[in-house]
Order: C-alpha cells, then sequence, then structure tokens
C-alpha cells in the first residue's frame, strides 16, 4: 500500500519491495540499499520518492535460522540483467526480484573453498561494523545477524581448516 507523508501534503509515496530467491526458496538475509544507503534486507518493502533510483543487494550474503552456513552470492535479477546496482524507476508500487547462487560452506568468507588465514584477516578488517559502515563486509557476517562480531569469529573458529569442494 502507498504511505500517506504525514506533514499534511497530499503526497503519496510509491513502495519499492526488493525480493530474493534461491532455489526456489525465498531469502531474507540480503542487504538492500537504495540509492547508495542502507535499507534493510531481501524480502522487504521499502518506501521511495516516485523517479529512479539505484538499488544495489549485497553480492554476498550469509543465510539466518534454517540456512545457516550457506553463503549466498548474486546471480542476476529477475529481468536476466546482472547489473548490480541496478536502476529502478518508480511511479507506482514495484516489486523486484533477484536470484542467488547458495552453497554450504560456513566460514568461508572469500569464497575460496576453503576456511583459513585470509578469511581471519578479512573477519578481522571488518569487526564491530554494521551495514554502512566504512568498513562493513557483509561475507564476513557469517550468521547474518547484521553485525560482524565475536557470534562470526566463533563460527570462523570452529570451521578453521575445514575445505568446501565445488559441488
Ligand atoms: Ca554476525
Amino acid at each position: 500500500m502507498p504511505v500517506i507523508v504525514a506533514d499534511g501534503s497530499a503526497n503519496v509515496l510509491p513502495t519499492l519491495t526488493v525480493l530474493a530467491e534461491w532455489n526456489g526458496t525465498s531469502l531474507t538475509s540480503g542487504y538492500v540499499y537504495i540509492d547508495g544507503q542502507y535499507r534493510g534486507r531481501t524480502g522487504s518493502t521499502f518506501t521511495v520518492a516516485m523517479g529512479t533510483h539505484t538499488v544495489f543487494v549485497d553480492n554476498v550474503c550469509w543465510g539466518i535460522g534454517n540456512f545457516a552456513g550457506y553463503r549466498y552470492t548474486f546471480q542476476y535479477w529477475e529481468n536476466n540483467s546482472t547489473a548490480n546496482p541496478r536502476t529502478v524507476t518508480v511511479v507506482e508500487d514495484t516489486t523486484i526480484k533477484t536470484y542467488f547462487y547458495g552453497k554450504y560452506c560456513p566460514g568461508d568468507i572469500d569464497g575460496s573453498g576453503a576456511v583459513d588465514s585470509v578469511d581471519l584477516g578479512k573477519l578481522g578488517s571488518a569487526y564491530g561494523s554494521r551495514p554502512g559502515d566504512s568498513n562493513w563486509n557483509s561475507a564476513a557476517d557469517l550468521n547474518g545477524s547484521g553485525a560482524v562480531n565475536s557470534a562470526d569469529l566463533g563460527i570462523l573458529g570452529a570451521n578453521y581448516g575445514k575445505v568446501y569442494p565445488d559441488p
């Protein structure tokens, strides 16, 4: 539903819903940026000004809940575009969808297939960050909590030395 602006004017803001999917399952752990600002997770609906916007979905995110340990990589949008960020013109309530590729590889921040010192370095660089921070790295948020902290270090430590061959 459109949202009435609470300033007494008759302006009505349209909404933009950003969905994500892997293998037919909706993904709610992707990080959505609209016009460069972090707005929230995939699967959410955001109000935007009428007009053209850039939408970026973080290239890597980790599953949450039943999908913990799955590293998701951006693939393409529903229109087959791989542009990320992409441009979307919103004149009415609009839904766009992105498709990710998922792989079970807990701790493998850089997607190399092994959990090693490179991953530890990346976690260290992003430690303490949240989306929007200059040192934020969604790939280092191993539990998809929206923060890189000791819980992520624990996951990395528990999986250190593991190797995940490509299927
Ligand atoms: Ca985390």
